[in-house]
């Protein structure tokens, strides 16, 4: 009888024990829980609301010299691309124009996945939970031939904002966080502290994480895994209200996600649960260097009708 006893309180044990291994350890929300979006159920612009004439005027008087940093890569050979993506480039050589004046001209003609390559913004369109996305919009209804219904990126216009940049990599103490290392709450919050900045509403929040300087140099290694944002990190910079989270790794978030059951959760947090767009692969060496942790953040993604999103030439002036 004691020997059945303890048997079915072990069985219950390792029940227990294999349940909770097997819980993801964050899950999309429930539509009933993340929709209607705290922008209310017809909106499409999400964390774009706060794009208004007092952000602007809030990030022009951060102008104090009229540096120009800029925040992108160069598109061209050395890219780095995530997946099958590609980016070429083919020369339409000198046509001559046959007048007295013989005017010759040149123009390319580029393969690439235009929103979704280099420097690049994701547009709530990029992502969704199953057939959903922000604000519970639902696939087959906003899918069409020649662009998304809802969210194309035209739709964004310019980003003109405050701008922040939490240098966790300086906080560590290194030119470069490790292969996968996890940003934690505390990653960020001891870095802010240290660089004596807070963040408001409508920032555009950019983390340097050094990984950047792998870009260009060492493609494979920057694409197979990176350091960046984890679940708790993002949650946490979500709730100041942001304009957008951007880094210079490939996906903003940490990759592989430490859960092995989770694949890129950030993406979904932030654009489909939060309406908060992602901005990837920054170059933000120059910034930190410099020791520059707030500006004037100037952005305007291409205007790709119903696009996914836009490769971009972001840039912090102060
Ligand atoms: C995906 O497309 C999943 O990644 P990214 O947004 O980083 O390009």
């Amino acid at each position: 009888m004691i020997a059945r006893t303890i048997g079915a309180a072990l069985t219950l044990a390792l029940t227990a024990i294999t349940a909770n291994a097997q819980a993801p350890s964050w899950t999309v929300p429930a539509e009933s829980a993340r929709c209607p979006s705290k922008w209310g159920a017809a909106d499409e612009r999400g964390s774009m609301n706060h794009q208004k004439p007092a952000a602007v005027q809030k990030a022009a008087q951060l102008i104090k010299s009229g540096e120009v940093i800029e925040l992108a890569h160069v598109l061209g050979p050395s890219m780095a691309f995530f997946g099958t993506r590609r980016f070429d480039v083919h020369t339409k050589r000198t046509f001559m124009n046959q007048f007295s004046n013989m005017r010759g001209s040149n123009e390319e003609i580029i393969i690439t996945e235009l929103g979704q390559v280099g420097t690049q913004f994701d547009g709530f369109a990029h992502q969704t939970h199953l057939d959903s996305w922000y604000n519970c919009v639902k696939v087959d209804e906003n899918s069409a031939r020649d662009g998304f219904k809802k969210y194309g990126v035209h739709n964004v216009g310019a980003l003109f904002t405050r701008g922040v940049l939490i240098d966790v990599a300086g906080f560590k103490g290194v030119e470069m966080l490790g292969d996968n290392y996890e940003i934690t709450v505390e990653d960020l919050e001891g870095a802010m502290k240290k660089q004596n900045i807070t963040l408001a509403a409508g920032d555009a929040v950019l983390i340097h994480t050094g990984w950047g300087k792998l870009y260009g140099k060492d493609n494979p290694r920057y694409v197979k895994s990176c350091p960046g944002l984890g679940v708790k990190a993002a949650e946490f910079l979500i709730s100041k209200d942001p304009m957008l989270l951007g880094a210079d790794n490939w996906p903003v978030e940490v990759a592989p996600n430490p859960d092995k059951q989770l694949s890129l959760p950030v993406h979904q947090l932030a654009l489909v649960v939060n309406g908060v767009h992602l901005l990837e692969n920054l170059k933000l060496d120059e910034l930190a260097q410099k020791g520059v942790s707030e500006f004037a953040f100037v952005m305007q993604p291409l205007k790709i009708q119903g696009g996914s999103g836009s490769t971009v030439s972001p840039i912090a002036v102060r």
